[in-house]
């Protein structure tokens, strides 16, 4: 199987999760973009989706799929999302496609946060993906500093030679070099750095369940 195929098999597996006549929570990424497609093939059976980026936005309309506001809907009862790593007990890091701060509002929002991952995704300890952070752009150097003060290496992140913007018109500090032990402190205590946005640790928001892609099939593991 090519990583490809596995994210197609995790894509069209997430489908069980999926209630009929519900608004489905859509994460971002290349995952979900698997999922999205498996979306389209029983659009007829869902009200919609709350979509966590204007790139899926973009992907679920294209699709015939109609897109509510998260302030449209009390609580979602699934949230389906990718993640960049994810542990033994569902805390993840997230935040590869510059979309955690949405993510994190719509997980919190919903029931249950089901993960789709390729079986590369899956770590022992958080922390060899470099952590996203999104920040205030005026507090950036500070909050890289802070982070080189914990044996961080930290760096904007940049497109096309200039630094990232986000959907919320903000930057992406990512960081290197840390080994995240504990994910509910780290995230309690990089959250209310002044000027964090969104912390890429999603601890608080772990995930229920993730459908792992492995050559052998999908595995099913519950947090
Ligand atoms: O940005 C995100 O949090 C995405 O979910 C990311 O972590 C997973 O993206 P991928 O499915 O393209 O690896």
């Amino acid at each position: 199987f090519t990583q490809d195929e596995l994210k197609a098999q995790v894509g069209r597996a997430a489908l069980d999760y999926v209630v009929k006549g519900a608004i489905v929570g859509v994460g971002t990424g290349s995952t979900v973009n698997k999922f999205i497609e498996a979306l389209a093939t029983i659009k007829n059976d869902i009200r919609g989706a709350v979509s966590s980026s204007v790139a899926s936005t973009e992907r679920l309309l294209a699709l015939g799929i109609e897109v509510f506001d998260s302030n449209e809907v009390e609580e979602l009862a699934v949230y389906i999302d990718g993640a960049d790593e994810i542990d033994g007990h569902g805390f993840m890091i997230k935040g590869g496609g510059a979309a955690l701060t949405r993510e994190k509002i719509i997980a919190a929002q919903s029931r249950s946060f089901v993960c789709i991952a390729d079986a590369s995704k899956r770590v022992k300890t958080l922390g060899a993906f470099p952590l996203p952070v999104e920040v205030i752009p005026m507090a950036a150097q500070r909050v890289m500093r802070q982070f080189a003060r914990m044996g961080g290496m930290a760096q904007v992140r940049e497109r096309d030679g200039v630094a990232l913007v986000t959907d919320n018109g903000q930057h992406i500090v990512d960081v290197t070099g840390l080994k995240i032990t504990d994910p509910l402190g780290f995230e309690s205590e990089v959250s209310q750095w002044p000027g964090v946005v969104t912390v890429g640790v999603f601890a608080h928001q772990r995930a229920n369940v993730c459908l792992l892609g492995t050559p052998t099939g999908v595995e099913t593991l519950r947090f």
